[in-house]
């Protein structure tokens, strides 16, 4: 990426979703440099380099947005909101992982766009016409050719995985009815700078988001930012809504006061921030790898949640299965593997759990959900999170 002023550097990271059998441990793992910049003139932080993405997004992806009841409730809700600005809407999903969102709209006038092979099957299985393709501008006129103009394209925690935005962007505007509306939601810079969370850096974010960054590339593809929606999941979001530049649409409050925030108050258009977020990020380490050791002599460690965002913290914080002893995960498919890089077991949270001393919260995002749920098996235990710094829960 050109233009990029460094500011973070996280050190060699594996493919965060590459989770490995035990017959792959033998093979030579991939690995990066993971440094984040910053670009002066677009306001737009990026990784430096950049990985390959069918490296990241294959026929064995395994983030699996069905496992989480928070993410079921939450396409549910955005489904019923555009269902109620326009009945029988056409709708396609760039992203569209499980088919948790687009299940919702019509089948018949319903498209989705999946580029991990293991997905698309599932929402062509759930009778969703799927492309299992990449995202771009070419296929955009593609699926323009076959199938027309949408009333709404809707992608979560899916545009900041694309490394062209403005081609991406371009792609959507074609393939917009007038009036048609971009729905688009990803994780927020100003609350990974507010929470501490480094760990939303890896392979699969080649950029975060800032809205003063979003407006300027939107209107660069000839899209209009309209709105943007404060959202938790995920540690934080922004839902953004945009729309043809040539439509006459007035501009939401909600934008005005999202970037009066982020420059007044956050300074997110200004490279000091970021430096000074990276020494942050030197001190998180240290504090957890210290906390982690203390906690080790007193018995086992675990760390709920296999994340992606784990793989950042486990091998920029070099923490492997002797200060770890294994991560619990729901999702079958990285069930009785290991952790890219450190390779630490990974689990059913069908444990033992009167061994347990510490719980790590490697998803904690979900932290009140896992607290309230794991009421019983927490009992007694020290839990320990790292965001917004590193502390007992
Ligand atoms: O953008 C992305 C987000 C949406 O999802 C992708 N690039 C990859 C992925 O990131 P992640 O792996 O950091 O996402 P989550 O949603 O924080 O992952 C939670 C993990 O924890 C899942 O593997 C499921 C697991 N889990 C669990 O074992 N017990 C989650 C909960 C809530 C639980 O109770």
């Amino acid at each position: 990426m050109e233009n990029l002023t460094e500011f973070l550097d996280l050190g060699k990271q594996p493919i965060a979703n590459g989770f490995l059998t035990k017959d792959q441990l033998k093979d030579n793992e991939y690995f990066y440099e993971l440094k984040v910049g910053f670009n002066q003139e677009t306001k737009l932080v990026s990784i430096i380099n950049q990985v390959d993405p069918p490296l990241m997004f294959n026929d064995s992806y395994p983030y699996n947005t069905s496992m989480s009841t928070t993410m079921i409730k939450h396409f549910e809700d955005i489904a019923t909101k555009i269902k109620n600005i326009k009945s029988n809407p056409k709708v396609l999903e760039i992203g569209s992982n499980s088919g948790e969102f687009i299940k919702h709209f019509d089948k018949s006038l319903s498209l989705a766009v999946e580029p991990c092979g293991n997905f698309a099957k599932v929402t062509e299985n759930l009778g969703i016409k799927t492309y299992n393709r990449f995202w771009t501008h070419d296929l955009a006129k593609e699926i323009f050719q076959n199938h027309g103009k949408y009333d709404f394209i809707y992608a979560a925690n899916c545009i900041c995985h694309i490394p062209d935005l403005i081609d991406t962007f371009k792609g959507v505007k074609d393939l917009l009815n007038n009036e048609g509306i971009f729905i688009f939601e990803d994780p927020s810079l100003a609350r990974v700078i507010l929470n501490g969370s480094f760990c939303q850096w890896y392979d699969e974010h080649p950029h975060m988001f800032s809205i003063i960054a979003i407006k300027n590339l939107l209107k660069e593809a000839g899209l209009k930012l309209f709105g943007v929606e404060t959202l938790n999941v995920h540690g934080g979001s922004n839902r953004i809504l945009a729309i043809k530049d040539s439509e006459i649409v007035s501009e939401s409050e909600s934008v005005n006061r999202n970037i009066w925030f982020e420059t007044e108050i956050m300074k997110l258009d200004q490279i000091q921030t970021y430096y000074d977020f990276a020494d942050k990020v030197k001190k998180s380490k240290k504090d957890l790898v210290n906390i982690l050791n203390i906690q080790k002599s007193k018995g086992k460690i675990i760390s709920y949640g296999a994340t992606a965002k784990s793989t950042t913290i486990f091998n920029y914080c070099n923490i492997n299965s002797e200060l770890i002893d294994f991560i619990t995960d729901t999702t079958i498919d990285k069930q009785n593997k290991f952790s890219p890089g450190q390779h630490i077991p990974v689990v059913s949270p069908d444990i033992n759990w009167d061994e347990v001393e510490t719980i790590f919260l490697g998803a904690w995002n979900f932290k009140d959900f896992i607290l309230n749920k794991e009421k019983e098996h927490f009992k007694n235990k020290t839990v320990i999170t790292h965001v917004p710094y590193v502390r007992i829960v």
